[in-house]
């Protein structure tokens, strides 16, 4: 059993109440762990130390904060397989994926920030005519508050620590309970590179406690979170009549529009990624297909068969394409969806069942799906489901494409195939969410604003939209007549 602890003021320290939850290896439903089941006092003894930390932290060269970030980064680096391991066994998406993306990403998370902040810069106005000169200060907040989802786990929590610590704060994150297992693991890394204590504190535990504790924090100045819509709201109700800063990064239902004069073979490719990575568990999945009506069949045909060759097996085998799900509430939550199918005019195309993996019997294996459906108002096409199911249906004109993209409470991403130039512009322009594709998917440049519309969320990560959000910027005027 591999017991985890909360990493407080550099030390691995088990819950002030000795209360521990299960962590659950989703590939065959076992317990393979403990974590602990952190309060409200484990919350304040962080933040006693983040809070400590805080003056040196702030006052430390620019240089050699960026530094430390960039030992973080490489030390992610070198332990490339353990982490991709851990990560696969907590999530249970193919190892192949973590090695690929989850671990490098977060890595470069640390490597990105580390130079950004080196480049962050401040304005300055002058105004001959008066004799003024207005300069702007960006100082850190103090002591902010990171909270991460379970799907790309320390993927999410670095894009949010990284750039809190690159801008002079100290953190106290809080990863998913569900898959806590890589941010344990990054504690030790922080203390190699020679992250001062306190600077950064991982707490691990429920939402509804240990999470509430830091949002409900009347210190924590600032709540930077990636979850469920649902979750986001009551972070909001909470956080906001306290003014903290709110960067709230929620579900997405993304359209994934195709036009017959786009380069097929490269979109169908893509299809297949955007509909089925990380088991379709990422928020920019396009969950929702429209296909231009003169190769809608072609397309129901082509796609089926390269869905079919998909590989579901165990996380581990090198081989795996889909891997398991999460967990077993959430698994119950998509074939509750796929349960569904029918009784709307909705037609399953193909997968809907349930995969039985020899020596992985109780894991959470599911067949990528293909649901034809006949409205965009249908719940399939509304609910975010956050799995392997995917909706197709034909469209006829620009007009109505457009009006069923958007026609739906989510505004995250969107992904556009053409080969027309005016029509990438033009969708481009008039489609309500925060990140557009065209001719591509998650092609990510860690400089570019992310984030959505609507119940998609609230403020913008990346580049310097991040660094601005975790800091507070002060305005100084002088008169020098
Ligand atoms: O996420 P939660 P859940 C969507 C997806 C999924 C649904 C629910 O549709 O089915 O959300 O997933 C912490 N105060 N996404 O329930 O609960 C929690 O401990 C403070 C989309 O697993 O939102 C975890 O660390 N924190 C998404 C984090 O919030 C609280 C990724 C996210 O968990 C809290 C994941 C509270 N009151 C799910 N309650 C995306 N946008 O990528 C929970 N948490």
């Amino acid at each position: 059993m591999i017991q985890l602890k909360n990493f407080i003021n550099g030390e691995f320290l088990n819950p002030i109440q000795n209360q521990w939850l299960d962590n659950y290896n989703p590939s065959n439903g076992s317990v393979y762990g403990q974590l602990p089941n952190s309060c409200l006092k484990d919350v304040n003894f962080a933040y006693e130390a983040a809070k400590k930390a805080f003056e040196s932290w702030s006052n430390t060269p620019i240089e050699k904060r960026s530094a430390i970030l960039l030992k973080i980064a490489s030390l992610i680096d070198d332990n490339l397989d353990r982490f991709a391991e851990a990560e696969s066994k907590d999530n249970g998406k193919p190892i192949s994926v973590a090695k690929r993306l989850d671990v490098p990403r977060a890595a470069s998370n640390f490597r990105f920030f580390g130079h950004a902040i080196t480049q962050f810069q401040s304005e300055s106005h002058e105004t001959k005519s008066e004799k003024t000169i207005n300069y702007t200060l960006r100082h850190p907040l103090g002591v902010v508050g990171c909270i991460s989802p379970w799907n790309l786990p320390l993927y999410l929590l670095t894009w949010k620590i990284a750039p809190a610590l690159a801008a002079g704060n100290c953190v106290i994150a809080k990863p998913s309970e569900i898959t806590p297992y890589t941010a344990f693991l990054l504690g030790e890394i922080c203390n190699k590179a020679g992250l001062p204590k306190g600077v950064l504190n991982i707490i691990h535990g429920k939402g509804a406690n240990a999470g509430q504790a830091i949002i409900e924090h009347v210190h924590i100045k600032a709540i930077s979170f990636t979850g469920g819509t649902e979750t986001g709201k009551i972070i909001a109700r909470t956080a906001a009549p306290m003014f903290k800063k709110l960067s709230l990064e929620l579900g997405g239902k993304n359209p994934n529009i195709i036009f017959a004069d786009c380069d097929y073979e490269k979109m169908l490719i893509s299809t297949v990624k955007s509909s089925f990575s990380n088991q379709g568990q990422i928020c920019l999945c396009g969950s929702r297909i429209f296909v231009e009506a003169s190769i809608f069949d072609r397309f129901k045909t082509d796609f089926i068969k390269c869905v079919s060759k998909l590989i579901v097996g165990p996380p581990s085998n090198k081989s795996t394409q889909i891997g398991a799900l999460v967990s077993k509430a959430h698994y119950e939550k998509v074939l509750s969806f796929i349960d569904r199918v029918g009784s709307d005019g909705s037609k399953l195309l193909y997968g809907g069942k349930r995969v039985h993996v020899k020596d992985h019997e109780g894991g959470y294996y599911l067949t990528p799906t293909i649901v034809q459906v006949e409205s965009n108002s249908c719940q399939l096409n509304q609910e975010e489901i956050f799995g392997p199911v995917v909706t197709i249906m034909p469209f006829e004109s620009e007009s109505k494409v457009l009006e069923m993209a958007n026609d739906v409470k989510y505004g995250l991403s969107a992904t556009v195939w053409t080969n027309n130039l005016k029509r990438s512009l033009f969708f481009s322009e008039h489609l309500e969410c925060g990140i557009v594709w065209v001719n591509t998917w998650m092609q990510r440049d860690l400089r570019t604003p992310f984030g959505g519309v609507k119940s998609s969320g609230l403020g913008r990560e990346g580049g310097f939209e991040i660094l601005r959000f975790f800091t507070e910027t002060k305005n100084i005027c002088i008169n020098y007549k």
